[in-house]
């Protein structure tokens, strides 16, 4: 009988119920996956003089010759995951590009080996680290279906215009474990994705937060039951929750130990964080104190509103000045990608919300720009749906679009949910998809891309779909 049969958990569960890791030099460790998580770990792990293997199901993995130069002497396997080593490894350290259910690792998991990623020895560092010097660094840590990666970089502006310096890392690029040769780093701001959060076990966060939640990598998870577990992850331990009021499943499943802030769209309650609005217009307002005026702000629409809302309560739980939240907000122009707008021709406008890879994302960016338009919305979506229900497009589309402009793989599959009278288009590619637009579009119309689809049946990734999208508009701009 293996150890695991006694008693029937999940992965994770079993993971969480360990010691904080399994960290002496005699552990049987192997690295899964050898992209840009799989390298940081085995620097890590090499540089604290722990053995390890690494496997990659890639034949040509993109860090094997880097692997290959720095750590000659660690056996490496690739075009496969090796079940021999797997078998007889105590920890695995999976990259979050695969999954826990590969056979091959279940099998080993259920073998009595632990799974942990590389922000499970991140934090294991930090909390060893703090042990010895009394003070640990506050570590903020961000998820959501949407908007990481926007409250993310904001914090660290927030952070950078209080005097400190913030170490901005995770999902959003920088793996987490490269922050740590950074020892002027004052404060840590991981953005954490799903898969990442399924092999952390000791987090314990001074602030975290789920923005929001709606499907997403559906193709990975059976239902979003398990997507949710996932993301609730992030308040294991934290010290202070910061959570959305409008929506219940960001709200902690298990009590905090410290503290919880909501934001809301709404009124906020006493204390919590939300909007208020007057002649002035929308305020981002604390209780009844009013902080801000949106028209100070860059950042326009209001699920970016919300995100600021998220932004300054996870600050104040970290003991940022207030002044400097308020100033780097108001600097804050938004990120590539997210809504940007590309320039205005024949009174049309035209925004590039590439980053929009599911429904949630593109229903926002729809909604937002859709409220304060004198026309239409001309829609771009389409690409790969991820095995997404595309339903939750139709209200907006219906509200808010003139012409619907389908691409890529699952660009049908969107159309099939649309209620009759949507006006619908195919386009063979990006560039037909643009030509479309710009002769159906009428002043005061926005054409948008957000295409609630990930890029990859046609692009290397959504800066790539982005980048090309805005040539194109460019080149129609200025001819
Ligand atoms: N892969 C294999 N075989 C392997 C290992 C990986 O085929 O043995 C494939 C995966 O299925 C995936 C690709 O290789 O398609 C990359 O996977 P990876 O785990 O090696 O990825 P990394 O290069 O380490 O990048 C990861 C995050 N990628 C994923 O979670 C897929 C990056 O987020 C993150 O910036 C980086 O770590 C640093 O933390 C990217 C992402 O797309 C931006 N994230 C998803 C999202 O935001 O929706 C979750
Ligand atoms: P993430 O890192 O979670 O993907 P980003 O900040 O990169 O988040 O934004 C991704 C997409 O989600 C963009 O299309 C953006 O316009 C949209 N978005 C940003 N914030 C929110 C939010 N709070 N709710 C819904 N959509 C959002």
């Amino acid at each position: 009988m293996t150890r695991s049969t006694l008693v029937k958990k999940t992965a994770a569960e079993s993971a969480d119920n360990q010691p904080s890791g399994l960290i002496g030099s005699s552990c049987h460790r192997v690295i899964i996956g050898l992209g840009k998580t799989g390298l940081s770990c085995a620097r890590y792990l090499y540089h604290q003089g722990l053995p390890f293997k690494i496997v990659d199901t890639r034949e040509k993995p993109p860090g094997e010759a880097e692997c290959r130069q720095l750590f000659p002497d660690i056996p490496l396997h690739t075009g496969g995951f090796n079940e021999q080593w797997l078998m007889a490894a105590d920890e695995l350290v999976v990259s979050p590009g695969i999954a826990l259910s590969e056979p091959a690792i279940a099998k080993a998991i259920d073998n009595g080996a632990i799974a942990i990623g590389d922000i499970e020895l991140f934090c294991r560092a930090i909390n060893v680290s703090s042990a010895f010097s009394q003070k640990k660094k506050p570590l903020v840590a961000i998820t959501g279906s949407n908007g990481k990666s926007t409250v993310t970089t904001l914090i660290g502006e927030m952070v950078r215009y209080s005097g400190l310096n913030p170490g901005v890392g995770g999902n959003i690029g920088t793996p987490a474990l490269d922050l740590l040769d950074d020892d002027s780093i004052d404060v840590y701001i991981l953005e954490l994705s799903s898969f990442q959060l399924e092999t952390t076990h000791s987090l314990r966060a001074t602030a975290a937060t789920v923005l929001n939640l709606s499907p997403d990598h559906m193709d990975r998870y059976p239902t979003l039951v398990e997507y949710h577990q996932a993301k609730q992850r992030i308040y294991k331990g934290c010290a202070t929750a910061v959570f959305n009021r409008d929506d219940p499943l960001t709200s902690p499943l298990l009590p905090v130990t410290a503290g919880a802030v909501t934001f809301t769209c709404g009124s906020p309650d006493l204390g919590q964080m939300g909007l208020l609005s007057d002649d002035d217009g929308v305020w981002l307002s604390k209780g009844l104190e009013k902080l801000i005026n949106t028209r100070q702000m860059k950042l326009k629409g209001r699920h970016n509103y919300l995100n600021a809302l998220a932004a300054l309560a996870l600050g104040e739980a970290i003991g940022l000045d207030t002044s400097a939240m308020f100033e780097a907000l108001m600097a804050f122009p938004g990120l590539k990608h997210r809504c940007q707008w590309l320039g205005e021709h024949d009174g049309v406008a035209w925004f590039n919300d590439s980053k929009a890879t599911n429904v949630g994302a593109s229903v926002a960016a729809i909604e937002g720009l859709g409220e304060g338009l004198e026309g239409k919305v001309i829609l771009i979506a389409g690409g790969d749906g991820k095995g997404a229900d595309f339903s939750d497009l139709q209200p907006a589309v219906e509200r808010y679009v003139r012409h619907l402009i389908l691409i890529g793989r699952d660009g049908p599959a969107i159309g099939r949910v649309m209620k009759e009278g949507v006006d619908i288009r195919k386009a063979a590619s990006l560039e037909d998809a643009v030509s479309l637009s710009a002769a159906l579009a009428k002043q005061g119309d926005a054409v948008l891309l957000a295409p609630a689809c990930a890029s990859f049946d046609m692009f290397n990734s959504f800066e790539h779909r982005g980048d090309r999208f805005a040539e194109l508009v460019n080149g129609l701009i200025l001819c």
